[in-house]
């Protein structure tokens, strides 16, 4: 009984340690990816939003000559701005070579993207990878056997562009207010707490319906607790999002039928700054205290802190306890 106490011990020791290196391995990683970044300020010095990759890759598998036959498969393949294919070679003596059949046009080639025009061949087990950064309709060939059909398509759509973008709150009885969050420049500020749990709302407009694969947060602290799609109109619930950062939400694999593609959507948290500037101040203050007693509505509802529908000492309290608060970078 002890003895196998203390095996079960060990294992569990073992898993423990386990658990440790890969959670820093990917500590690790994400530290990295940290001290790499960059900031950026425009004319005015202001600090530009730290826009992320407008995709998250995938990687998209092609086998070449598969069963000793003159195919690339399957075929054709459509992706998105900033996917990669990757070639694998099943049978001898074949390219992978861009351009429209059977000349090669030296947009990328196997082995290695260079001398695209020599058709290099090559054999079972190589691998060639191509990331696609611009939307089109790429044809490719193999430059031993295009003349007998071996010959591809790569589509390469571009995600469908958002109209527009706002964190939404319901203040009390008040009504509805949107914080507008702008898809370029600046970040927009959302001012108002998120609650016990820190919850917000992000609201996505699309130009026509659209299909929704997935919501996903993919900087800052939080999660999203659940997505919606309503004809062009996307949802997404998010949870435990902290003050005092920059979050991105990222739709994945959003169809409106002729793009098809992943979508950020930036926003800034920092509670208490009424007045949108990124910074918490006695000018937020002061703005909080102009706008107690009246009633809330779209000219004042940033001042309803607390989003409960009226704007009282409750609200300039929690503005003044955010006083010296910034945006970070
Ligand atoms: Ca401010
Ligand atoms: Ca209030
Ligand atoms: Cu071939």
């Amino acid at each position: 009984m002890k003895r196998s106490n203390a095996i079960g011990r060990r294992i569990c020791w073992l898993v423990i340690m386990a658990g440790l290196a890969i959670f820093s391995a990917s500590g690790f990683a994400a530290g990295s990816a940290a001290a790499t970044a960059i900031t950026i300020v425009d004319q005015n010095g202001r600090v530009v939003p730290n826009t992320p990759p407008s995709t998250i890759s995938q990687i998209y598998d092609v086998t070449v000559g598969p069963n000793g036959m003159f195919v690339f498969s399957p075929d054709p393949v459509t992706i998105s701005v900033g996917d990669t294919v990757r070639w694998t070679w099943a049978s001898n003596n074949h390219s992978v070579t861009s351009g429209p059949p059977c000349t090669a046009d030296g947009q990328f080639c196997s082995p290695n993207d260079t001398n695209c025009s020599a058709g290099t061949l090559s054999n079972i087990g190589t691998v060639y990878e191509h990331t696609f950064t611009q939307a089109g309709t790429y044809s490719y060939h193999c430059a031993a056997h295009c003349a007998i059909g071996m010959r591809g398509t790569i589509n390469v759509e571009s995600a469908p562009m958002a109209q527009s973008a706002f964190s939404r709150k319901v203040h009390g009885g008040a009504g509805t207010f949107d914080v507008p969050l702008p898809l370029t420049g600046n970040v927009g500020v959302e001012c108002r707490s998120g609650g016990a749990t820190n919850d917000y709302q992000m609201i996505i407009d699309f130009a026509t319906s659209v299909t929704v694969g997935g919501a996903v947060l993919t900087s800052g602290t939080g999660s999203v607790s659940s997505f919606s799609v309503s004809g062009s109109e996307v949802t997404a619930n998010l949870t435990g999002v902290t003050n005092v950062q920059r979050i991105t939400v990222t739709l994945m694999n959003v169809n409106d039928g002729t793009h098809m593609g992943n979508v950020p959507v930036s926003m800034g948290v920092l509670v208490g700054d009424v007045n949108g500037n990124a910074t918490v101040s006695a000018a937020d203050v002061a703005l909080t205290k102009s706008q107690v007693g009246a009633t809330v509505s779209g000219s004042n509802f940033r001042e309803d802190v607390n989003a409960n529908g009226v704007i009282n000492s409750v609200d300039v309290a929690q503005v003044k306890s955010t006083v010296g608060t910034a945006l970070p970078p």
